[in-house]
């Protein structure tokens, strides 16, 4: 536990009434990172509001936000430990969880090795400091190659364009949104899903004064989005061809007269446009069902705004040529000198800091998975490999899996064959809040915290903000079992000593985690704590236990860190002490040369041109094409329990254009089969024009299980049934989860057949 909350809570204003505590805390559902109000009862919560002088989110909430209180309340949330007796998860105490581990883990891993322990990380642990710096220290001590994440079912491909271009994984680029004329979203819909590797919170407002400003919003995206309605132009595009537009648009940008910017010192550019040149204006009409003068429309428009940004999410990830379209978006904002400058695609900065050993580059392929030769991407192997290293015999295959907050077998491609392959396996624990599709199969499911009994600081997010920042809340209640940190120490501590730690040991094992961590950044010659000595500091660091000691450390070592002197910079008490956040005004220009560790933009990564070989080849597409969705009320496959949010809500339905309705004589409402080589799922559909025609659209997240411990979980079709997992980004191999074929069936067909 970490002590601290109830010496951080910090009083707050504007909530109604007055005998409740307030408290000031950091939404950690989603990526807008809103500040909230909220008001307990002692341990009951009460109220959630928005905490309008956050100086970050400035008021802003969705309906996630407000059901907080019932997840924290929510009677099916995991508050103890559960262990398989005689084929059932039971209530265990936590001795016996840790017991079990020990034994079934380190046998495991001394009969077949490291690499039978597979990880699977899940996307919560990106919104949950504790939990992803403990995992950290058990991966560490595991030392297992096989380490799987959500990242490659969602922004791996954006990270390794970023890798291949700068030599970086972690620069990625942001609309400056404030400061910008014309901003131009290919595969996003943040108006619903509040932004994704950009922490933009209330971007209504944002994209109205954006047009108060003259500027102009462009969207493309086969669907007709909530972000759509909102733009001034919009192309309808068919799934999986946005590189060809890009192609085209650059193209195009050429024969306005745009040269690359000397200052941006790129190489391989020959290449790059030689490559392209064979790319035709009149066939990427066809290819992506746009118009050639609406392509050349949009050329025009990015070459006379006076800032623009191209941005690029889910829809551009999750393709085919992810990795490819990715770069293609990054080579616009070059030529047009809208990278890294004011008013267009910038690198933001955050607080914390890592030791430059943590970064080394390049983090790609540097080993192939086992089975089928997939490049590691980020120290990751892909999740289209994760059933199939399960279910191969041989030296290497996964024999155990440790899930931390993911629920793989909904949000993973091919999601029958995952489950089957893990009711295969000799051993799984799952970290999580709840009993899931994926934690039901679990031997042990060790619950983590509410998300009030746990610290919040945006370590990976942080440096995606719309402007910089840095925030941090403490705490709210004392949790009654051990953090999700110190579920990870304990496992840590178990993979390295083969036995379960006493109170003191896990203390002295905390104290060298810290003090390893505090020696790396003293051999980090390009930070502030260089030759720094490791005692000294270790005394210096403020918070005696937790993960606040290495949140304190890397927030003072970084930029706006005091480095452990005696001068006023940043230190993680300042930041508890101011709960609103602390502004460091807009994302700073000209970022590129510091970022990058090497001297130049490579514009003509190999990997890049050999896919746009491939790209010429592209099939076309099919009669149906199936892409996913995301809705208000939802957060991938979890809080579907909560009552404010699922209760008669009809969120999974399949959206399908009248056109194609009637050619096929379906109803809005019918429930029909979907199908595609990989399964097949029924559900009901919902006929608009919102959708191109050929095009279908189904969320993911939810599946047709009823969940006996998720008592109140809304079902629906399980979309990732239909996903097989040979459909990937051909760089990176993250899967392809939009743009495949489907065909739909009415029922009274499939029952002739
Ligand atoms: N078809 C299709 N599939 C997709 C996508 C898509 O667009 N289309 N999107 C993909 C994307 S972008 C993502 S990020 C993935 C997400 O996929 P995953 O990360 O595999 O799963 P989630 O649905 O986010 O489930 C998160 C789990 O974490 C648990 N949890 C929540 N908070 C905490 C916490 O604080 N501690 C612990 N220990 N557990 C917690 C929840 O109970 C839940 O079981 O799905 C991907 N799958
Ligand atoms: N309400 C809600 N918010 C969320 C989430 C959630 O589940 N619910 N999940 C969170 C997570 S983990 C993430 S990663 C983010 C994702 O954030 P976004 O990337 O904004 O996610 P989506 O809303 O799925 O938008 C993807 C868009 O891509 C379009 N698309 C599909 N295929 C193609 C294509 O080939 N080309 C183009 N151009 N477009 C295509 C889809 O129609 C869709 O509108 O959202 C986060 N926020
Ligand atoms: S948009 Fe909603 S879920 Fe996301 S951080 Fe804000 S309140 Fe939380
Ligand atoms: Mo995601």
């Amino acid at each position: 536990m970490t002590g601290l909350a109830g010496k951080l809570n910090q009083p707050a204003a504007n909530l109604l009434e007055a005998k409740m505590q307030k408290h000031k805390r950091i939404c950690p559902i989603c990526e807008a990172g809103c500040g909230l109000i909220i008001g307990s009862d002692n341990r009951d919560v009460i109220a959630v509001e928005p905490n309008r002088n956050d100086v970050f989110s400035t008021g802003h909430m969705c309906p996630k936000g407000v059901s907080l209180k019932e997840l924290d309340a929510d009677p099916d949330r995991l508050r103890r430990p559960l262990i398989r007796t005689d084929g059932e998860l039971r209530e265990a105490t936590w001795q016996q969880a840790w017991t079990l581990v020990n034994e079934r883990l380190n046998e495991i891993r001394t009969q077949y090795g490291n690499d039978a322990i597979a990880f699977y990380i899940g996307n919560p642990t990106a919104h949950n400091v504790g939990l992803a710096m403990g995992l950290g220290i058990f991966a560490e001590a595991v030392a297992s190659r096989n380490i799987f994440s959500a990242g490659s079912v969602d922004q791996l491909p954006k990270q390794l364009a970023s890798e291949l271009m700068f030599g970086d994984d972690m620069a990625i680029p942001v609309p400056d949104i404030e400061r910008c004329d014309l901003l131009v979203m290919l595969g996003a819909n943040p108006v619903v899903s509040n932004g994704s590797l950009w922490m933009v919170p209330k971007f209504r407002e944002k994209l109205r004064d954006l047009h108060t400003r003259g500027g102009k919003l462009v969207t493309v995206d086969p669907r007709l989005t909530e972000t759509a309605r909102l733009a001034d132009t919009h192309l309808a595009i068919i799934p999986s061809t946005d590189a060809w537009l890009l192609i085209a648009v650059i193209n195009e940008l050429k024969l306005l007269g745009c040269q690359i910017p000397d200052h941006y010192r790129t190489r391989n550019a020959d290449k790059l446009f030689a490559s392209l040149a064979a790319f035709s204006i009149e066939e990427t009409a066809v290819r992506t069902g746009i118009s050639a003068d609406a392509i050349r429309a949009l050329a025009m428009q990015l070459r006379e705004a006076r800032t623009a940004a191209v941005y690029g999410r889910i829809g551009t990830t999750l393709q085919q040529f992810g990795t490819l379209t990715s770069y293609l978006v990054e080579v616009v904002n070059i030529m047009t000198g809208n990278l890294d400058r004011a008013g267009g695609a910038m690198f933001p900065e955050q607080a914390f800091s890592v030791p430059a050993e943590a970064r080394t580059s390049p983090r790609f392929n540097r080993y192939q998975s086992r089975v089928s030769r997939y490049p590691e991407v980020m120290g990751q192997m892909p999740a289209v490999a994760l059933a199939e290293e399960m279910e191969t015999a041989g030296e290497g295959q996964i024999r155990a899996l440790v899930c931390f907050a993911g629920n793989p077998v909904v949000s993973n491609p091919d999601s029958d064959r995952l489950e089957a392959a893990i009711q295969g396996l000799d051993f799984m624990i799952c970290v999580d809040i709840y009993h899931n599709e994926t934690t039901r199969l679990a031997d042990v499911i060790l619950p983590g915290s509410s998300p009030f009994e746990e610290g919040h600081y945006d370590s990976f997010l942080g440096a995606m903000g719309y402007r910089n920042s840095a925030r941090y809340s403490p705490p709210l209640f004392e949790s009654a079992h051990p953090s999700e940190w110190e579920i990870g120490m304990i496992l840590g501590y178990v993979a390295a000593n083969k036995s379960v730690p006493t109170t003191d040991e896990l203390r002295a094992f905390e104290d060298n985690i810290v003090a390893a961590s505090v020696s790396r950044y003293a051999h980090d010659a390009t930070g502030a704590l260089h030759h720094r000595d490791v005692q000294e500091i270790m005394a210096l660091i403020g918070p005696d236990s937790g993960v606040e000691r290495l949140l304190d450390l890397g927030i003072r070592a970084g930029q706006w860190g005091d480095h452990f002197g005696t001068g006023d910079g940043l230190t993680l008490q300042k930041l508890i002490d101011e709960p609103d956040g602390i502004d460091f005004g807009p994302i700073r220009d000209q970022r590129l040369a510091e970022l990058m560790d090497r001297s130049f933009i490579n514009l003509g990564a190999d990997e890049i041109l050999h896919d746009i070989e491939k790209l010429r080849t592209q099939d076309s597409p099919p009669r149906f094409q199936m892409i996913g969705r995301r809705s208000v009320n939802s957060n991938n496959s979890w809080l579907r329990n909560l009552p404010m949010l699922g209760k008669g809500r009809k969120t999974c339905v399949l959206e399908v254009h009248p056109t194609d309705a009637s050619e096929l004589g379906i109803k809005n409402g019918e429930t029909i089969k979907v199908s595609s080589p990989a399964g097949s799922v029924l559900v009901e559909v919902a006929v608009t024009d919102k959708i191109r025609q050929g095009v279908v659209s189904l969320p993911h997240g939810f599946s047709e299980d009823k969940l006996i411990d998720q008592k109140n979980a809304i079902q629906g079709a399980n979309y990732n049934r239909l996903v097989s997992t040979d459909r990937q980004d051909s760089i990176s191999a993250t899967a392809a989860l939009n743009g495949f074929e489907v065909t739909l069936s009415t029922l009274s067909i499939v029952t002739s057949t």
